[in-house]
């Protein structure tokens, strides 16, 4: 790994990137993932590497989502495996979230490790390595689920997904949240939350909103009316206004990095 320095002012966009290219190598991350992850950082430098006001409304509407499902799930791939696993398995057991992995490159040699990282940074019960169940109208690897997880899932959360798997979910009467960065994505098109944030910025931001939430005992009702007051249409499309906004008032200067919970 190559020693960043502390003080260079993209420390922490270069240190994900020796997370990723580590996770590579320990065979958690694919190759392709790197492709994914860069594709992402450019897209994080035109939204300003900060959470936009949209994407906040977004994580909270899925928060409210995942808290009021009866079987939530949220997906994990390499990449989310290797940017944010301690935080996936907080909001799991926050939102009381089963945790399974599902790749488009798959291998059983991939899952195990993956599965091992979580469960050696504390998950329990990770599904994803035995599949006992098909997602109906699927072709790719994507498609072999858990009956007990993905298959009977009522809300899934699927940080930086393919959007194939994504619509065919969608087909299967689920709500699906997606976490990508790219506003123009078939994924960002195809879910019913799209949230348009960096994973490693959307993660805590969930958390934080899942601990205001359960810690004030926040009724169902109340969740319900949060979900209702959603729409995900005109929140991408604000979404998309806010990010030529900020390029032609040149707000890209202010980007400090991927300080977390910031917003504009
Ligand atoms: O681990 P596997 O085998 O399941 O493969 C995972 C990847 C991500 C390689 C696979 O699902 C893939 O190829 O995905 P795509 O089609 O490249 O889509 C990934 C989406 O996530 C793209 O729209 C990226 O812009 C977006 N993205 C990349 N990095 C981030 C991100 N979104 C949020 N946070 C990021 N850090």
């Amino acid at each position: 790994m190559t020693e960043i320095p502390r003080d260079h002012p993209r420390y922490e966009s270069l240190s994900l990137r020796e997370t990723i290219t580590r996770c590579v190598e320990l065979g958690i991350t694919s190759r392709q993932g790197l492709i994914a992850h860069g594709r992402g950082e450019a897209i994080d430098y035109l939204i300003g590497e900060k959470t936009l006001p949209t994407a906040l409304k977004a994580e909270d509407a899925a928060v409210a989502t995942l808290l009021t499902a009866k079987n939530p799930v949220i997906s994990v791939n390499g990449n989310t495996a290797a940017l944010v696993p301690e935080e996936t398995i907080e909001l799991a057991e926050l939102i009381g979230a089963k945790i399974e992995i599902n790749l488009f490159h798959r291998t059983e040699e991939r899952i195990a490790r993956i599965k091992d990282h979580l469960e050696r940074l504390g998950a329990e019960d990770v599904l994803g390595l035995e599949p006992d169940e098909k997602i109906p109208g699927l072709t790719s690897e994507r498609a072999k689920v858990s009956k007990k997880g993905i298959f009977s899932a009522d809300a899934v959360l699927v940080p930086l997904e393919d959007g194939d798997r994504c619509e065919s979910l969608v087909r299967m009467g689920k709500i699906v949240i997606a976490i990508d960065i790219n506003p123009f994505s078939r994924t960002s098109r195809m879910a019913q939350i799209s949230i348009i944030d960096n994973v490693i910025r959307a993660m805590p931001n969930m958390i934080a909103c899942a601990k205001v939430l359960t810690e004030n005992a926040v009724p169902k009702k109340d969740l319900l009316a949060m979900i209702e007051a959603f729409d995900n249409r005109e929140n991408l499309n604000e979404t998309i206004k806010e990010i030529k906004r900020g390029l032609n008032e040149g707000r890209l200067e202010e980007s400090t990095g991927y300080s977390k919970l910031s917003i504009w």
